[in-house]
């Protein structure tokens, strides 16, 4: 990520910190988040080294609740498997709905519940792999907790982290959170079949995502159809 990038990140942290707390104590509590960050990035790294040390590759996938995440894990794990042995990790307030539909697309599966946290954190990823023998599997995949704001804060140590919006939540989806956009990879764009009852602008999209990270790659999807799945598939570089 640039050191740009990296700044405007910053700033935009700082700036939700500021109705945090009364004035005496704001920078303590601005510096305490930093803090809690800074612990989660270095995990997040160790377990990036540790994964990649085992030829293991690692995509995280954020967004809304009802955006297709699921959806999309399933159709990628379906064309996967036959390749890859696959481990996915489901992030979800209190059920394992998510991790008992993949697994019926011939991958493994881990559900994490976090009670009332609405992200998952490195700890959480830690735990699993811990736990896990990693000689089993070539790719894990993680579905975070439905949510286009809180895992902005938490590095999982993933290679790419994918963030999924459909056409559902109207045009605006993207300019109205530009955190997970400016810290993605990859951009979907998902539930294309319905483009034309919902008349969403997604050009506009593609623009706002474009504008916040040059770098992202967009990708329209529908994983009801199977519509641009395998771009998306490519896009991972696997
Ligand atoms: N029409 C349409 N529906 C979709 C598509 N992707 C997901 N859905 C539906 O949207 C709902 C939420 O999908 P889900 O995968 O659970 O979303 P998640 O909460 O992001 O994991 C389900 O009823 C899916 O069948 C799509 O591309 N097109
Ligand atoms: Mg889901």
């Amino acid at each position: 990520m640039s050191e740009k990038r990296k700044q405007e990140i910053q700033r935009i942290k700082e700036l939700e910190s500021i109705n945090l707390a009364r004035d005496e104590i704001r920078d303590l509590v601005i510096d305490t988040k930093k803090e809690v960050e800074k612990d989660n990035d270095l995990l997040a790294a160790q377990i990036n080294d540790e994964l990649n040390k085992r030829g293991i590759k690692s995509i995280d996938i954020v967004g809304a609740i009802g955006a297709g995440k699921t959806a999309i894990l399933e159709k990628i794990t379906e064309k996967l498997s036959k390749k890859y042995r696959i481990l996915v990790i489901c992030g979800d307030i209190t059920t394992r709905v998510d991790a008992d539909r993949i697994e019926k697309h011939n991958a493994e599966t881990v559900q994490i519940n976090t009670g009332r946290e609405c992200a998952l954190n490195a700890y959480h990823i830690n735990q699993v792999i811990k736990n896990k023998d990693l000689f089993d599997f070539d790719l894990i995949f993680v579905e975070n907790v439905g949510n286009l704001i809180c895992p902005s804060d938490f590095k999982l140590g993933t290679d790419k982290r994918i963030t999924v919006v459909s056409i559902t939540e109207g045009e605006w989806v993207i300019e109205k959170h530009p955190m997970l956009f400016k810290m993605s990879d990859i951009a979907v764009i998902n539930k294309i079949d319905l483009l034309e009852r919902l008349g969403t602008n997604i050009d506009k999209m593609i623009k706002d995502a474009c504008g916040f990270n040059p770098d992202i790659k967009v990708i329209t999807t529908s994983a009801k159809t199977g519509e641009n799945i395998d771009t998306l598939i490519e896009a991972l570089e696997l």
